[in-house]
């Protein structure tokens, strides 16, 4: 039997044929149903690919079907879960990414929380789309939760190391993660040992907040770039705006 890629990894896929992508990272605990729906809908005329729904703390339950539901209605991009555990599923969303915390130090949140949470994401008829999770120092709140041993960011080879372990482990993405609100985006070294070694798309994250960061990311290697704080935090929808389209063109360019 053969294991159908769903449509909005084939979406993914097709997008990166043709350039770079930006998915926005809207956590529940931070941003309310109307708050998330109004950035969806300025992030799909800009230009967004995807939204991504997650967070370590709280993106659960009603708060998260909330969320989920107002960004299926005000626009059409793909809703990506991004859980902190199997509490991170809501059965609104398109897809998940169906991770595994690779340099976690518990169980729980490499294997744990994902046999907790298949039953759902095939009940609800949820895509998965396997990836392997790194965090790297700082690791902020994620790191912390997640119990990981974060990989010191003068040391690429470790990072480079895991995110081939990880494509052999048969995942199909891999994400390199500093940490939301982290003060340094992963570096740029290590972006581009780990493109080096990997076949599989790469995602980066965390700290990235201006025009510079994102494009030094994309030089280094990152296939898709994931922002989240710079937007959520930007004080307004019309300052959101302004920072969405300042990060998506130094993507794209
Ligand atoms: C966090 O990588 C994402 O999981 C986004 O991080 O909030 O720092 O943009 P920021």
């Amino acid at each position: 039997m053969k294991v159908e890629i769903g449509k909005v990894e084939s979406y993914i896929l097709d997008k990166l044929e043709r350039g770079r992508l930006h998915f926005v990272l809207i956590d529940p605990d931070d941003a309310s149903p109307e708050e998330a729906a109004q950035i969806a809908a300025v992030g799909e005329e800009i230009g967004v690919d995807a939204i991504m729904v997650g967070g370590s703390t709280g993106a659960e339950g009603e708060l998260l079907d909330g969320v989920v539901r107002s960004i299926k209605e005000g626009s059409s991009l793909p809703v990506i879960l991004f859980p902190g555990s199997h509490g991170g599923i809501s059965k609104h969303a398109d897809a998940i990414f169906f991770m595994s915390l690779l340099n976690s130090t518990n169980p729980f949140f490499i294997t744990g929380a994902q046999a907790l949470g298949a039953f759902q994401v095939k009940h609800y008829g949820i895509e998965p789309i396997p990836m392997a999770y790194l965090i790297i120092e700082p690791g902020e709140t994620v790191g912390w939760v997640g119990d990981a041993k974060p990989i010191p960011r003068h040391k690429p080879k470790i990072a480079a190391a895991y995110a081939l372990a990880g494509q052999y482990l048969g995942m199909r993405f891999v994400y390199l993660e500093a940490g939301s609100g982290a003060s340094w985006p992963v570096p740029s070294e290590m972006i581009s040992l780990v493109k080096m070694f990997i076949d599989v798309p790469l995602i980066v994250g965390g700290g990235i907040r201006t025009a510079e960061q994102a494009k030094a990311v994309v030089d280094a290697g990152a296939d898709i770039v994931v922002t989240g704080t710079a937007i959520e935090k930007a004080g307004s929808i019309e300052k959101a705006r302004q920072k969405l389209e300042e990060l998506n063109s130094a993507i794209k360019s």
